[in-house]
């Protein structure tokens, strides 16, 4: 095949996961429970009842599953570090055993030539923390540190890149906004604080990585950076979409980046909260350098003014809601109904390259949920997703291309795992899980990854 799009030499082919997605054995080797095994016991809560107590069984499978990234070709794997699985409760000492765990991970991956890289809060926050207050409550940010300092001790040899956080909007607003994700609470100033002591927390851990790392690490965080594009240029239009940016994207990036609080966010909010939580220091703590940033992508956010349709459901955007109207994006959608625009990657990309010079960028995430199906000889079938994830790829080449320093790509997911609210009922792997025997089978976009590897590049 002609390799029309070639990716720079040692650009980082990955995949990635997350620990409560996959790994399951909830209770085994001194795990305590996260607020997503409560959360999920909660009726109404996640479709079908489904808790990750089981999963994808990764936490008894891992060498099997090491086994399929070495056959794809991999250069790097995302996974992330259950919190309650290597410091019970959020407190105290390590968990040797779990720590062990992921011991084991990282060599299986240095042995297999495939790079560790670790993220140490993709939402599994100890349930005897959330009681304490959770990340509304500020001491949360001094606890994920201490959980940093005790990570990085234990792999600090092993693991190559480290990530802080996954998305901390979906934790704070999802989370403690919308409630629609653990721990499900509907209160929009708890999130706004929730979100300032997730970026407390990233600030204090990268201030704890340095100290108990040997160099070169990598030190990064993940963002859901939203591609937000107003509907119209009519000026309400574009006050919306400025609205979303600033408590869906700028909450995060200008503290992060710049040491600052968005003015426009302060005065958005200024019915909500004085932001006095926000004590002095703080942004300081929060902006200590970063090697990289990550950026998960899955679709685009269209916003017109107001008001929205009246959905019952709280919002995820204190600050907005009321007076911002979330519009669907055109065109085909994936079996989340989320929309597919390729273009919402490059404009993030190129948006951040700009804002952000001297700033390497990761795709940390970027995949679609789609009903794939086998055909009697076994074979599984996702034609949509080799579609998708070639569009996105060539959004990706065509940043480059514009300039942005986008260093690597993980496609989400790995693996069919336990999709938070969704459930088993969303797909996101490139490897079909049956979920009853646990036999893998990688999917028509995994061979079609692993030739995308092999070659460097996209054919066209
Ligand atoms: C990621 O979250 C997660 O990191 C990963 O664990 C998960 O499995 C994967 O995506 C697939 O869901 O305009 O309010 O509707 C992505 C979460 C989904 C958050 C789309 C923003 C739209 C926000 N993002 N969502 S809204």
């Amino acid at each position: 095949m002609n390799i029309a799009l070639k990716f720079p030499a040692g650009f980082r082919w990955g995949a990635a996961t997350a620990a409560y997605q996959i790994e399951g054995a909830a209770a085994e080797d001194g795990r305590t429970p996260s607020i997503w095994d409560t959360f999920s016991r909660v009726p109404g809560r996640v479709r079908n009842g489904d808790t990750g107590d089981i999963a994808a069984d990764h936490y008894h499978r891992m060498p099997e599953d090491v086994a399929l990234m070495r056959e794809l070709g991999l250069t790097d794997y995302r996974f992330s570090i259950g919190w309650p699985r290597v410091q019970p409760t959020g407190r105290g000492p390590a968990l040797q055993k779990g720590l062990d765990f992921y011991r084991r991970l990282a060599d299986a991956l240095l042995d297999a030539g495939i790079r560790p890289v670790a993220t140490l809060y993709h939402w599994d926050l100890p349930q005897e923390l959330e009681e304490a207050g959770g990340w509304p409550h500020r001491d949360t940010a001094e606890r994920f540190a201490e959980y940093a300092a005790l990570a990085a001790d234990a792999l600090g040899d092993r693991v190559v890149t480290w990530t802080t956080l996954n998305e901390p909007w979906c934790a704070a607003f999802l989370g403690y906004s919308s409630g629609v994700h653990a721990p499900g609470r509907t209160d929009p100033a708890a999130a706004l604080r929730a979100a300032h002591h997730l970026n407390l927390a990233h600030g204090r851990a990268v201030a704890a990585l340095r100290a108990a790392l040997p160099t070169p690490a990598e030190i990064s965080l993940t963002l859901n950076v939203h591609a937000v594009r107003p509907l119209s240029d009519a000026p309400a239009d574009v006050a919306a979409a400025r609205r979303i940016d600033a408590v869906g994207n700028r909450i995060f990036l200008d503290p992060v980046f710049h040491g600052r609080l968005p003015a426009d966010l302060i005065e958005d909010t200024a019915g909500l909260t004085d932001w006095s939580f926000v004590h002095d220091g703080d942004l300081r703590a929060v902006s200590a350098p970063v090697d990289s940033l990550g950026v998960n992508y899955y679709s685009p956010t269209v916003a017109a003014a107001g008001p929205p349709e009246p959905s019952g459901e709280p919002s995820p955007w204190p600050g907005a809601a009321g007076r911002v109207r979330l519009v669907p994006a055109p065109g085909p959608r994936t079996a989340m109904d989320w929309p597919v625009d390729a273009d919402g990657l490059y404009e993030v990309l190129t948006r951040l390259s700009g804002e952000l010079p001297g700033t390497p960028l990761l795709v940390t995430e970027n995949g679609a949920a789609y009903d794939d199906y086998a055909d009697p000889s076994g074979a599984v079938h996702d034609p949509e997703r080799v579609a998708y994830l070639d569009a996105h790829l060539a959004a990706v080449h065509r940043a480059i291309g514009a300039g942005a320093d986008v260093r690597g790509y993980f496609l989400w997911s790995l693996l069919d795992n336990f999709e938070w609210a969704y459930g088993y009922g969303r797909r996101f792997g490139i490897v079909h899980v049956d979920f009853a025997s646990q036999r893998r089978t990688p999917k028509d976009s995994a061979h079609w990854y692993a030739g995308v590897i092999a070659r460097g590049g996209l054919g066209r």
